[in-house]
């Protein structure tokens, strides 16, 4: 079931587990719903199909349980094969219109942005939601542009009508920063898998937000 609030106010989870000190996703994922996320993107770029299609089955098990919106990234086939809530695509992959038409009307479907014409397009293409980024500098994405800074996300915040998540470089020490120029929800990788206490950095976050 879509669910358009999804993303109030709350912090997006997502997975890499390059940078999770050497925990599996299985953990850091069960860490993170302890923490009391609501929603979790499932990303990894250079895993074998069936090895991320297992991983995922076992995510999905976790997040029906826990009752959160699982969103898996990129791959539409895995996304349809779990019954994941939705796919997050990016501004290369296929064309909105032409992944709504793969996933239907009840699947999220959310687009990576970075400047304010991607930011109108996806409102007029049918995107539910858009990242913005990258906000600061972050070395996690591999083919990222340059950081957009706040002026994109306050852009955002004052002419976009979609729910919209701030990414890129976003830290529990800077998140204030990003709370001003109007994100109410906000997508980390590192500072999250990263953390030595995942749980614990996850619920001092959430009060942040
Ligand atoms: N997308 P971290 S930036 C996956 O700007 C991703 O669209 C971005 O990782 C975008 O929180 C990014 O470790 C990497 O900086 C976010």
């Amino acid at each position: 079931m879509k669910e358009r609030d999804l993303l109030n106010g709350d912090l997006y989870c997502i997975t890499g587990e390059k940078y999770s000190l050497g925990r599996d996703n299985i953990r850091v994922v069960k860490e993170m719903i302890a923490g009391g996320i609501k929603v979790i993107q499932y990303r990894e770029k250079n895993k074998k199909m069936l090895y991320k299609y297992q991983e995922c089955k076992k995510i999905k098990e976790l997040t029906d349980q826990a009752g959160i919106t699982f969103i898996i990234n990129d791959d539409i086939a895995l996304a349809l094969a779990l019954d994941a809530d939705g796919v997050h695509i990016g501004q290369e992959d296929l064309p909105i219109k032409e992944v709504r038409k793969i996933v239907g009307e009840d699947k999220i479907i959310g687009l990576s942005t970075h400047s304010p014409a991607q930011a109108n397009n996806a409102v007029k293409k049918g995107a539910d939601y858009i990242g913005v980024g990258p906000i600061f500098k972050t070395n996690t994405k591999e083919d990222v542009c340059q950081p957009v800074g706040l002026g994109y996300l306050e852009y955002v915040a004052e002419n976009i009508d979609l729910p919209f998540v701030a990414i890129g470089g976003i830290k529990e020490d800077n998140i204030t920063l990003v709370k001003e120029k109007g994100a109410n929800c906000i997508a980390m990788i590192t500072e999250i898998v990263g953390a030595k206490d995942i749980t614990n950095k996850i619920k001092r976050i959430r009060e942040k937000i």
